[in-house]
């Protein structure tokens, strides 16, 4: 989409991060005046903090947001492909289940920071003005003023009358509004929590010498990925899980989510790397012997929290709207935090775009349209939790999963897993919840009784499906 020359007055963006980035970029490209405050340095001149590479996965909702804002071959220029879940067992061996019918649905890991980079870039080339090291620390909603801070505690107040929350989890504009009035907050933190660990790109003189790039001496990057790079690994142990994500560079990121706090295993029970690498011997052998780097890492990364957030007001009449993580932070389970907070942006862009002179009734609406969705996600989040850690390797679960493949096949028109329709679609998640439970319902009447898919005669199970669910929405 071109930018629009017509001014639409002006907007105020606090955060820089995904969501807050891409919205930029989406309002200047229809004409708005769109400053934006984001509290950390600029990541394109200080590098991104910490410097390690951080990845997300990136489904057909958060992509479609992308092609709208004209970036989505960009970003899919540096993402790695990943067709399914390859499932770990405890004695090493693997398995790949994948999400999709075919290479169309697939899931793809990008790198935050690069991903961030691509944003920023192409807000300030829609028009946007960006401020860094610019913290929002105070709003006086009555004047239409802001007060920001830098590093160095030195504060500037800025004019602002409609402000746009995408600060994050921990928004300050949540904070500034909730002086004013209540907005129904409610966290629930899930009692587990995460540790990141790598798995590194192997040498290239680990890897196999048949290939190599003429005149570079270095070797395609698929050479250098210790396992299956087009995959997200998971080590599912019951009551706890590690998972991996590739990045292009070749190495992974690993992740493992453990309750706090109780008897073995919890973070409780593991205070110190040497008790971490215990723990990894019995449980992830085959992680562990691809991390020569685990105690430092281990000791390098505190323990992340994880919590589900839910508001019932997301704004302040016509002056403040919060969206992403900022107005609903999820877990992480269904890996659609940014995708959902993606959506986000393009539903407010537009509805802006369509009464830019009455922001009260723009913000109410997008609340309205957007919270039984985001709820929906927040509680799908939570159970493919169990799912993963659990169920990938649960019989019933796998026959499930069984039944379901044969009914996809007979009867695509009537049934779609969750998974293909939160990942692959733009259905709304109310729809998906639903459709789910009504689906799921079924299958187990179907399998009621049953331990083998032998024992289901698929095709009157596929006509049941057919004569008892609606057929799903027309996909674009
Ligand atoms: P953020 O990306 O957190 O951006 C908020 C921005 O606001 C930041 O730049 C911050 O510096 C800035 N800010 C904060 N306070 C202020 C202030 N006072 N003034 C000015 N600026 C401020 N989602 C997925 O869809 N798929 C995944 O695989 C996935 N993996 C994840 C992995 C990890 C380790 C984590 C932590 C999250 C993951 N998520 C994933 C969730 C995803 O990161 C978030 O949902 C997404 O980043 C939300 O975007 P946001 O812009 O709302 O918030
Ligand atoms: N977020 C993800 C999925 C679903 C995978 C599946 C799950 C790490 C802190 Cl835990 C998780 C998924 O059902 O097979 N897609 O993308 C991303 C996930 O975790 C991210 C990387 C994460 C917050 C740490």
């Amino acid at each position: 989409m071109k930018s629009r020359p017509v001014e639409r007055g002006e907007v105020t963006i606090i955060g820089a991060g995904l969501v807050g980035s891409l919205l930029a970029t989406l309002l200047a490209q229809r004409g708005f005046a769109v400053e934006v405050f984001e509290r950390r340095p600029d990541p394109r001149v200080h590098g991104f903090l910490g410097g390690r590479s951080i990845n997300l996965a990136l489904a057909e909702r958060g992509l479609n947001a992308l092609r709208v804002a004209g970036l989505a071959d960009a970003v899919l220029a540096q993402a790695v492909m990943m067709r399914g879940r390859m499932v770990h067992a405890i004695d090493g061996s693997t398995n790949l289940q994948r999400y999709g019918l075919d290479d169309s649905e697939v899931i793809r890991s990008v790198s935050r920071g690069g991903l961030n980079i691509l944003l920023l870039d192409a807000a300030e080339r829609a028009g946007s003005k960006l401020h860094f090291d610019a913290a929002l620390t105070a709003v006086d909603f009555a004047r239409g003023m802001i007060t920001l801070s830098d590093h160095a505690a030195t504060m500037r107040s800025h004019a602002a009358h409609m402000l746009l929350g995408c600060d994050g989890a921990g928004s300050a504009l949540r904070a500034a509004m909730m002086k004013e009035t209540g907005l129904g907050e409610r966290v629930e933190p899930l009692g587990h929590g995460y540790r990141e660990l790598e798995i590194p790109a192997v040498s290239p003189s680990r890897a196999p010498d048949n290939i190599s790039i003429p005149g570079t001496g270095s070797r395609p990057t698929a050479d250098r990925f210790a396992i299956e790079p087009h995959a997200l690994h998971i080590w599912p142990r019951g009551h706890y899980m590690c998972i991996a994500l590739p990045n292009a560079e070749g190495n992974f990121t690993v992740t493992l989510f453990l309750p706090n706090d109780g008897p073995h295993p919890s973070f409780a029970t593991l205070p110190d790397a040497e008790s971490a690498r215990a723990f990894f011997t019995e449980q992830f052998a085959d992680a562990l012997a691809l991390m020569p780097a685990f105690d430092e890492d281990w000791n390098a990364h505190p323990v992340g929290q994880l919590a589900t957030l839910y508001l019932d007001r997301w704004h302040l009449g016509g002056r403040a709207v919060l969206l992403g993580d900022a107005a609903h932070a999820i877990v992480p389970f269904h890996g659609q935090g940014m995708n959902a907070g993606f959506e986000d942006a393009v539903e407010l862009a537009n509805l802006l775009d369509e009464r830019p002179d009455d922001p009260e009734s723009v913000f109410a609406r997008f609340q309205q349209q957007r919270k039984p969705d985001t709820d929906a996600i927040a509680a799908m989040s939570l159970g493919n939790y169990i799912e993963m850690r659990d169920g990938v390797a649960d019989p019933h679960y796998l026959l499930k999963r069984e039944l379901a493949a044969a009914l996809t096949e007979r009867a695509s028109a009537h049934f779609m897993s969750r998974y293909r329709m939160v990942s692959f679609t733009s259905l709304p998640y109310a729809y998906c919840l639903q459709r789910d439970r009504e689906q799921t319902a079924l299958m187990e009447s179907l399998l009621r009784g049953r331990t083998r898919i032998d024992e289901v005669d698929l095709d009157a199970a596929a006509a049941r499906v057919r004569a008892e669910l609606p057929p799903l929405p027309p996909l674009d």
